[in-house]
């Protein structure tokens, strides 16, 4: 069987994986989109389902405010004592990145917190606080029974390495106190930006994995080794274990930020994070997605991937049935359960109830207009990752605006700054008009109206087809099978990790979805019949 990567096509990045048994579970970060962090599942490496999201009440997390990109990063799953848990960073402020290596304070906010459960679809714990110290936490279990937080240190000071090595403290396991002092115990190589720490006992040897080089082109795998836990930990003698950053024709690009598992049979895989840039933008539309392969040990107890050549492997073989075709999404809800289907998220607010509904009106969602697209608070704006460089997304939606402050539709979002709102407004003599919005970083910043045409009576159905670089949008009458298409088409690679204002985070990938706002304030209802969203690739 041949496993092809990425695993979680379009799906999320900094993974974290635990073997429980015969069961894998990868959780990956969610940053500011709800509920917090997502957690995959497999028993053969090859296919992937959603388990669970864990966070999910307003006494586990609450993302208003924080600024795009921001919110969950990096969370770790480990097994330890009959329970799963699971520690992530909350961002409150990212700053600026130094950009033109600007030697001023970086003021961020990063908070580590710890929750637990005794099943992966059980409620999670509510949060213990951990510390603020950096991002990345993650748990080490000794053999000897203690458990130790590990996460990279944040230096914000001018003139000093912002990425200051790897912290190591331990910590009580059943109630997430920090006990003894803080350790710096690796400070990095070279390649900085010294991140994503997870540590493993091995022959007598704790080998500490590590991300550097930046999330993006420079990314890298680079691990070291000690006798003792608090090191010093020697540096890999090859270099980098696994990277495309002198490769820069490979298709899983960016590969970084790993973590290691061992299978029953003893062998050890690793899954890291990659990008995969469009071929004529380079740029990543699908943002970071996760990706594994085998790895071997060495006689030296070093290890590397089975090559040696430290690559990124698009196809590799396991164990295992795959659906190694990669069937091409192709899913149509219908919205006619209280439940909202399972590839959707919302955005901060862990009151859901405030931005849809799926009971007020059977058989629609139901989107209560709210703040303003790209409101770090409270945006109607229920929406899907893409997963694919091809797709078209059409759903179907009956909504009146009864002034100019009012407006729904669908949504090609990436954060506030980089969206195309296809939405049913009203022009100025009072009709309804289908208008496309378009915000692009670096132009308005909230975005421009780019096209409009008069809308047809009735329920309008939106669609959106997206190839490659290019996404084009049309709408029809419910009744009539005839679609209008806008002139021209726009821009699909906007919605990327590459295009941004200078030093903002985005680390998010795009998503296509449907938002309602209503900035009179009277709650505007726009009901929603369905959403299909069906790869062409
Ligand atoms: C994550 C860090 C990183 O916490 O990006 O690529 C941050 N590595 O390890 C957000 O994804």
């Amino acid at each position: 069987m041949t496993i092809r990567n990425p695993i979680l096509r379009g799906l999320n990045p900094d993974p974290s994986i635990v073997r429980v048994g015969d069961d894998y579970y990868v959780a990956t970060s969610t940053f500011e989109w709800f509920p917090g962090v997502q957690i995959h599942h497999s028993r053969d490496l090859a296919n992937w389902s959603l388990a669970a999201r864990p966070l999910r009440r307003p006494s586990q997390l609450d993302l208003r405010g924080n600024p795009d990109s921001c919110g969950i990063w990096a969370p770790d799953i480990s097994y330890a004592g009959g329970r799963f848990h699971l520690l992530y960073t909350d961002v409150k402020r990212y700053g600026r990145t130094t950009v033109n290596g600007d030697k001023g304070i970086s003021f961020r906010d990063f908070h580590n917190y710890w929750v637990w459960s005794d099943r992966i679809d059980g409620e999670w714990s509510d949060p213990v606080a951990l510390n603020s110290s950096g991002f990345d936490p993650a748990l080490f279990h000794d053999d000897d029974g203690r458990s130790w937080l590990l996460n990279m240190l944040w230096d914000h000071r001018p003139g000093h390495q912002r990425f200051a090595g790897v912290l190591l403290q331990e910590m009580d396991l059943r109630t997430g106190q920090l006990l003894g002092e803080r350790k710096l115990i690796f400070k990095g190589t070279p390649l900085g930006f010294t991140e994503g720490p997870h540590l493993y006992k091995r022959n007598g040897w704790y080998h500490l994995l590590v991300a550097e080089g930046g999330t993006e082109r420079n990314h890298a795998v680079v691990m070291a080794r000690s006798r003792s836990l608090f090191g010093p930990y020697e540096v890999h003698p090859d270099g980098p274990v696994l990277s495309s950053r002198d490769k820069p024709e490979a298709e899983l690009a960016r590969a970084g930020h790993g973590d290691l598992v061992e299978t029953p049979s003893g062998e050890t895989w690793m899954v890291y994070l990659c990008g995969r840039p469009l071929k004529g933008a380079d740029r990543c539309v699908l943002g970071r997605e996760t990706a594994i392969q085998p790895m071997r040990w060495g006689e030296d107890d070093w290890l590397r991937t089975i090559d040696g050549s430290g690559t990124a492997m698009l196809e590799v073989s396991g164990q295992g049935v795959a659906d190694t075709c990669r069937v091409p999404v192709d899913e149509r809800h219908e919205f006619d359960s209280p439940a909202l289907p399972g590839p959707f998220q919302w955005l901060r607010t862990p009151y859901p109830e405030q931005l849809f509904s799926l009971t007020d009106r059977p058989g629609y969602l139901r989107l209560i207009g709210r703040e303003s697209i790209g409101s770090r608070f409270t945006q109607s704006l229920i929406a899907r990752r893409q997963q694919a460089f091809r797709y078209t997304a059409e759903t179907l939606v009956d909504v009146s605006p009864s002034n100019f402050q009012q407006a729904a539709g669908l949504i090609c979002y990436y954060n506030g700054s980089k969206y195309h709102f296809l939405q049913i407004a009203l022009a100025d003599n009072g009709e309804r008009q289908v208008q496309l919005l378009s915000a692009i970083p670096g132009s308005e910043e909230c975005g421009n109206l780019v096209e409009s045409a008069p809308a047809p009576p009735g329920p309008v159905a939106l669609r959106v087809e997206v190839q490659d670089e290019t996404a084009r949008f049309g709408f029809r009458a419910a009744e009539t099978e005839e679609w209008c298409w806008l002139r021209g088409s726009f821009d699909a690679t906007i919605l990327s990790d590459e295009v941004t204002r200078p030093g903002f985070p985005n680390f998010t990938g795009a998503f296509v979805g449907m938002a309602c706002y209503d900035l009179s304030g009277t709650r505007m209802p726009a009901d929603f019949a369905y959403f299909h969203y069906r790869e062409t690739e």
